[in-house]
């Protein structure tokens, strides 16, 4: 398959100029200024628009089994609705049940995700811990391309990892070569705050937020800051919601320990006002963890990517309908707990951040799609427009304008965090493999086209030169 886009402009992350780009075998094979139309190739006219690299969604879960249910978005209609918002690759969490095998939690999730119409990759959650948890990172770091692996730290009597599993798997990970993520509430504060929520009679949705408030975040988040921090291996924490949270990566950053931030299109756009609404299924269609937050905090998220302090922007998709939702009618700790996005991150993020000066279109380039394959080991084969990189791009014209619906999206569930909200920028075209998957709002998708994508571990070559990670001395200021 041999597709010429002519005319755009191509956007990367540390630059912008007008070429066009021609794709071959799903790489791309060139990109300049006037280049020849090849005998039969399909000519994709991207005049007056952006040719980018698709948007890698760091954060997903596609069909996961979770508080009773199973997310109402699988791999083929999650992967599929991505493409039609311009994301063209998902990294989606292995989640084994506390006492399980976690390679034999791996195959089973690699199994579910074969239906994928776009490519993918698993970090792999560490929810418990023996000899066999610390034998089984090493095969999935060394046989399966895994090199991140998640911590929930809340969830409590689930998949909570407390201070001994954290320990002993961020140590592993640091022999792996690997990067630890966590999922930063303290998750015995969650539960206590619950009952008490439920003690005052407090059971419905309203009670969520109360009991995860932005300190419980603050907490954990730092927690694992600094358990990180001793044992030197670095940390990504993952749906960073509250000025808290950002406060402690940015503290850390600041003094040079290895800490990267992921913020929602959520988290950044939709405020705690949510869950007053009188209608318990619009209440509850919001319940996610951490939950969304008061309007300051969205001033300090974006504050917090402008800065640089926040290097990845994901969706956290994790869908549940209005009848699994409904499990929490009597007790908002039953609803489940997740909320849709992956096809409108790329088309809010855009709308509200470049279009408001916020991000120029380099930096949304970088929080949407190469800072992602950089932190998790895929670039420049991801994350970029140049020779030699897969072919999964997003044509985006700026001047085209959509407003967000459950009505229209193709997320397979029945309500839209972003409903009713009207955007000006998005996906014309999306690439996948080379291919045109996505045009003018229709899919062509190809069920199972997806692939698996190894993630090769880091530290084996900072080994390999005996590099230690070194942190700047204190620098004696003279009096
Ligand atoms: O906690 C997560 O990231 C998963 C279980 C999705 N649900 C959520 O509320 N964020
Ligand atoms: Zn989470
Ligand atoms: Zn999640």
């Amino acid at each position: 398959m041999t597709v010429l886009i002519q005319g755009g402009t191509v956007v990367n992350a540390d630059r912008t100029f007008r070429a066009d780009v021609l794709c071959q075998d799903g790489t791309i094979a060139a990109v300049g200024e006037g280049l020849e139309v090849p005998q039969g190739a399909t000519v994709v006219d991207a005049g007056g628009q952006y040719v980018m690299p698709g948007g890698i969604d760091p954060h997903t879960h596609m069909q996961l089994p979770f508080m009773g249910t199973v997310a109402s978005e699988d791999f083929y209609t999650g992967t599929a609705a991505g493409l039609a918002g311009g994301t063209t690759m998902i990294i989606d969490f292995v989640i084994p049940s506390p006492q399980t095998s976690i390679l034999s939690a791996y195959q089973q999730w690699r199994e579910w995700a074969e239906k994928s119409v776009a490519d993918y990759s698993f970090h792999v959650a560490i929810t418990w811990w023996d000899d066999t948890v610390h034998a089984d990172m090493g095969t999935l770091v060394n046989e399966y391309g895994v090199n991140s692996f998640k911590h929930f730290m809340a969830y409590k009597n689930a998949i909570m990892a407390d201070d001994e599993i954290l320990v002993n798997s961020f140590s592993r990970a640091r022999e792996l070569g690997a990067i630890v993520t966590v999922h930063a509430e303290n998750g015995e504060l969650v539960f206590r705050l619950q009952q008490a929520m439920i003690d005052k009679g407090v059971n419905g949705p309203e009670g969520h937020p109360l009991s995860r408030p932005p300190e419980v975040e603050g907490e954990a988040a730092n927690r694992a800051i600094r358990i990180a921090e001793v044992l030197n291996v670095p940390l990504y924490v993952v749906h960073n919601s509250c000025r808290q949270s950002l406060e402690a990566i940015t503290r850390a950053r600041n003094e040079g320990q290895r800490v990267f931030g992921e913020v929602l299109a959520g988290h950044l756009l939709v405020d705690d006002s949510v869950y007053q609404h009188p209608d318990f299924e619009v209440a509850a269609a919001h319940v996610m963890s951490p939950p969304f937050r008061s309007k300051e905090h969205q001033v300090a998220l974006w504050q917090g990517l402008q800065s640089g302090n926040l290097q990845t922007t994901a969706t956290d998709h994790c869908c549940f309908c209005a009848d699994q939702k409904a499990m929490g009618k009597d007790d908002f700790r039953q609803i489940p707990n997740g909320t849709g996005g992956v096809e409108n991150r790329l088309e809010v993020l855009w709308h509200h951040g470049v279009s408001t000066g916020k991000l120029t279109m380099n930096e949304f380039v970088r929080v949407t799609s190469t800072n992602t394959a950089q932190i998790f080991n895929i670039y420049p084969r991801k994350g970029s427009i140049a020779v030699g990189s897969d072919a999964d791009i997003v044509v985006w014209d700026p001047a085209a304008t959509k407003t967000i619906s459950a009505k229209t999206h193709h997320q397979n569930v029945d309500y839209n965090i972003f409903e009713g909200m009207t955007v000006t920028g998005c996906a014309s075209h999306t690439l996948s493999q080379g291919k045109v998957v996505y045009k003018d709002g229709e899919l062509d998708v190809e069920r199972g086209a997806g692939r698996y994508i190894d993630r090769p571990a880091f530290a084996s070559f900072y080994d390999a030169l005996n590099i230690k990670a070194q942190r700047a001395e204190p620098v004696a200021v003279a009096r």
